[in-house]
């Protein structure tokens, strides 16, 4: 295990960019909004800290923020066998999906193992997209196309996709796309119309602040689009954000790399609940999953403290019990949160395991995900102020 590097934030050297890591077409916006640092996902440039972590987590919980998430690519996969092809990659029965619905899916190889986590989009009967986290699944797609010698095309289209995300994100898109777009619920995307072009949009996005995706299919409507956000939303307070450490992990989201990967399944990383165990469906990964012993658990770690965490593994004494995979001061409850991948045989019944901080060894007490503050006791903060 390297403890180091997974918790090393930023580093002193410039990247160096060129066609194999992409820009985007709102690069230019970004780079002039001051952004401070990037992660690259998908081959692709993807602001991670524009004000700093904390500053930009007030602003999105209080306001609403625009995200270059350009980086998020959409495979498109077309044809007569396309449910049936998505269908092979995911364990959630997609069978009586309708049209115009958004459904976040584990996608999982033959041992259950997760491959990635993308928000499957159904736009027509023959015609989806994923919108995928951080790794190559159209490579994954094709193969199994021609494997299974299916009637689908599979591409990685043009499609740029732009957040609009805090608690006023309802209103500045109202006021450029129209008052339509309020009617758009949770995980429902429809086609909007920006200066005569029609692109999807949908209520949803990495934060759970409240939201909005719109997939930019018009490179040269890029930079019309994210001046029109910040023209029309000068007294809402808008500004350039970025998915932020914080509010993910405050809000229980994971990140593919981070908190799972393909040597983990569903069930141990809290994504059981996107498996249909039942589902008469020709999934790749069924068999197994319905077979599978979970080994270990994605749990929530609350340190009643600020701290630094010094190393990702932790312990009961002195056994190893597993590791952080991303962990956040929350300054809105004062503790520091972190996601714990266990080991279950190592963990029993503790209901608390050790950390090493700048502090020295810290207690933490081990919750469920998401949080719940409430039952933890922890009231909110409501703003910075
Ligand atoms: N938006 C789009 N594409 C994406 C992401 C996104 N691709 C990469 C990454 N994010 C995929 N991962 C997630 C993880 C969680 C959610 C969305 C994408 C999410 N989850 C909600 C939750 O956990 O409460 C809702 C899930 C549900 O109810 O179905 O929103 O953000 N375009």
């Amino acid at each position: 295990m390297n403890t180091e590097l997974a918790i090393t934030r930023l580093s002193t050297s410039n990247l160096s960019i060129t066609r194999r890591t992409r820009a985007t077409p709102f690069t230019s916006r970004v780079e002039a909004a001051g952004v401070h640092a990037y992660t690259i996902y998908n081959h692709t440039l993807l602001a991670a800290n524009f004000r700093g972590m904390e500053a930009d987590y007030w602003h999105l919980c209080d306001h609403v923020q625009v995200w270059d998430v350009a980086a998020e690519k959409q495979v498109a996969i077309s044809g007569p066998d396309a449910y049936h092809l998505i269908q092979l990659m995911t364990p959630r029965d997609l069978s009586k999906a309708r049209i115009g619905r958004c459904f976040y899916v584990p996608l999982c190889n033959p041992e259950g193992g997760i491959v990635n986590d993308p928000i499957a989009i159904k736009l027509t009967e023959n015609d989806w997209w994923l919108s995928i986290a951080d790794t190559d699944v159209m490579l994954w797609a094709q193969g199994l196309a021609i494997g299974f010698n299916l009637d689908v095309t599979v591409t990685e289209p043009d499609i740029w996709p732009l957040a609009v995300q805090g608690p006023k994100a309802e209103d500045l898109m109202a006021r450029v796309f129209g008052e339509s777009v309020r009617d758009i619920k949770f995980f429902g995307i429809k086609p909007m119309s920006y200066q005569g072009v029609d692109m999807q949009v949908a209520r949803s996005g990495w934060s759970k602040q409240g939201g909005f995706e719109i997939y930019v299919n018009d490179a040269s409507l890029a930079l019309p689009l994210w001046d029109e956000f910040f023209e029309k939303g000068q007294d809402l307070n808008v500004g350039p954000g970025c998915p932020n450490g914080i509010e993910r992990v405050e809000s229980g989201l994971l990140s593919l790399g981070n908190d799972m990967d393909y040597a983990t399944t569903p069930f141990e990383c809290g994504l059981g609940q996107y498996v249909d165990l039942d589902a008469d469906i020709n999934s790749l990964s069924l068999a197994a999953l319905r077979k599978h012993v979970p080994q270990k658990k994605l749990m929530g770690l609350v340190i009643n403290q600020e701290c630094t965490i010094s190393n990702t593994d932790v312990y009961i004494g002195d056994l190893w019990v597993g590791e952080i995979t991303s962990q956040a001061y929350s300054p809105k409850y004062g503790v520091h949160l972190a996601f714990v991948l266990a080991s279950l045989p190592a963990l029993g019944n503790s209901l608390t395991l050790d950390a090493q901080t700048n502090l020295g060894t810290l207690q933490g007490q081990l919750t469920s995900l998401p949080f719940n503050f409430e039952a933890l006791g922890l009231t909110p903060k409501l703003s910075s102020e």
